[in-house]
């Protein structure tokens, strides 16, 4: 997967080298560049920004050095990439959409800063490209270079090859719509703590029958919402009953 980023602090990016996502990098799974949004700008200052119309506090990202960044990462000649804007206004992020990401052959980040960027940049390259304003969750950052960075792991971490391990995939936290059952390692007694007994059993079936059940606790305290978002077909009896 080819993936582009704009901004206008590279810096912040510097974490993608590091890890599975850096590894990644080096193995070719992802292509992965950085580029300076005032790069793209020609006065000595290196605007960026200007004062919003209609009035109001902030600053706003000016077209210009953004209509030419999108030029050069998405020339009209080679099939376009998918560009995604991060919001607080966008469209919620979920694990459905980081597969859906995941499937893409080029993505196409710009990271707004100050009150965000002018929204003309977004019509124009709607005509051109797919253009999804996209959010973490209900609060504000300073701007989407944060975004990036948490959109990104979830993304190459699906990418084949990234994990090695594709059965841990498939039972995380938000694969069935449930929250994973807690999980436990060596000793078996820890500060006056027991790993529970099932887990030593060795009864495989005592075990997912276990697990089901303590990830239906735990999404039922911590995740009321994700419970009563699921089709009930997802339930089956001793889940009821459970
Ligand atoms: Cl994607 N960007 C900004 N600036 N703030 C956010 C956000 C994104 N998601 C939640 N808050």
């Amino acid at each position: 997967m080819r993936v582009d980023v704009v901004s206008i602090f590279p810096e912040y990016f510097a974490p993608l080298d590091l890890s599975l996502i850096g590894r990644a990098r080096a193995n070719d799974v992802l292509q992965l560049a950085v580029h300076d949004l005032r790069s793209w700008t020609h006065d000595v200052h290196r605007t960026v920004d200007d004062t919003p119309y209609g009035g109001g506090p902030g600053m706003v990202m000016r077209p210009e050095p953004w209509g030419a960044a999108l030029d050069a990462l998405a020339p009209a000649d080679v099939p376009p990439p998918r560009l995604l804007v991060p919001s607080p206004a966008g469209v919620r992020f979920t694990q459905a959409m980081a597969h859906e990401l995941a499937a893409e052959p080029h993505l196409l980040f710009a990271c707004g800063r100050y009150e965000g960027i002018d929204q003309r940049v977004l019509a124009h390259a709607a005509t051109r490209m797919p253009v999804t304003e996209v959010s973490l969750g209900d609060y504000v950052l300073f701007g989407g270079e944060v975004a990036v960075l948490v959109i990104l792991e979830a993304v190459t971490r699906l990418l084949p090859g990234v994990l090695g391990n594709a059965g841990s995939l498939d039972e995380e936290s938000h694969a069935h719509g449930l929250l994973e059952a807690p999980i436990y390692t060596k000793p078996p007694s820890w500060r006056g703590h027991d790993v529970p007994e099932v887990l030593r059993s060795g009864d495989h079936g005592r075990i997912a029958r276990w697990r089901r059940e303590e990830g239906l606790v735990r999404t039922a305290a911590q995740r009321p919402d994700l419970l009563a978002a699921l089709p009930p077909e997802r339930l089956d009896k001793r889940d009821i009953a459970a």
